[in-house]
């Protein structure tokens, strides 16, 4: 937690940060990498689709989003709070960029009027033959989005991009 510990040291206001995205697009590798600074073998949970980490002045919620029926209820008991949104694609899997822009599009249309900063992870950036980053912002519409966002390339199996953008992250909202 050194990493994540060290960009709060210094702040004493509390966050609450929500990773999500669809299932199996690396958030738990993520949050592993954030907790220890390396790459960590992770197991699908199942039938949870919740993880929450504590630190003194930060939680992180992740959430599973792929078929969630009734999204917009979800959604408001989990999320209403959430100071921002880390966003995480797999780049790699093409067959599932439709369904993860679906998900995308009900998670930022389900937060229209709140203030919070949007972070999107191109995460598996290690492996070969993946969606470019400009063909992935139009792809998705981000130049229309009415958030503060951005997007990083990330790896959570290298660890390319993890920190620079959650570094970003906290610092647009912690200031
Ligand atoms: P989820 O929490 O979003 O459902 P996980 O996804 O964190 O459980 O990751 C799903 C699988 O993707 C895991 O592989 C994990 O190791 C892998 N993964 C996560 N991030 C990366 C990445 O940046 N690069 C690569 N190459 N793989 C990644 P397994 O094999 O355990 O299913
Ligand atoms: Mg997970």
């Amino acid at each position: 937690m050194s990493f994540l510990r060290n960009l709060f040291k210094s702040k004493s206001k509390h966050a609450d940060i929500t990773i999500c995205g669809l299932d199996d697009a690396g958030k738990t590798t993520i949050l592993r990498y954030l907790e220890t600074g390396e790459f960590v073998e992770t197991t699908p949970t199942m039938g949870v689709n919740r993880e929450t980490l504590h630190l003194p002045n930060l939680q992180i919620n992740v959430f599973d989003l792929a078929g969630q029926e009734d999204f917009r209820n979800m959604w408001h008991s989990i999320n209403e709070k959430s100071d921002g949104i880390v966003f995480v694609v797999d780049r790699s899997n093409a067959m599932r960029f439709e369904e993860a822009k679906n998900v995308f599009q009900q998670t930022v249309s389900a937060q229209l009027g709140n203030e919070l900063n949007i972070l999107v992870l191109l995460n598996k950036s290690d492996v070969t033959d993946v969606i470019e980053k400009t063909q992935f912002i139009e792809e998705f519409n981000l130049l229309d989005l009415p958030f503060k966002w951005a997007v990083f390339e990330t790896s959570a199996k290298t660890g390319e991009g993890i920190f620079d953008a959650f570094k970003w992250f906290v610092e647009e909202f912690m200031g």
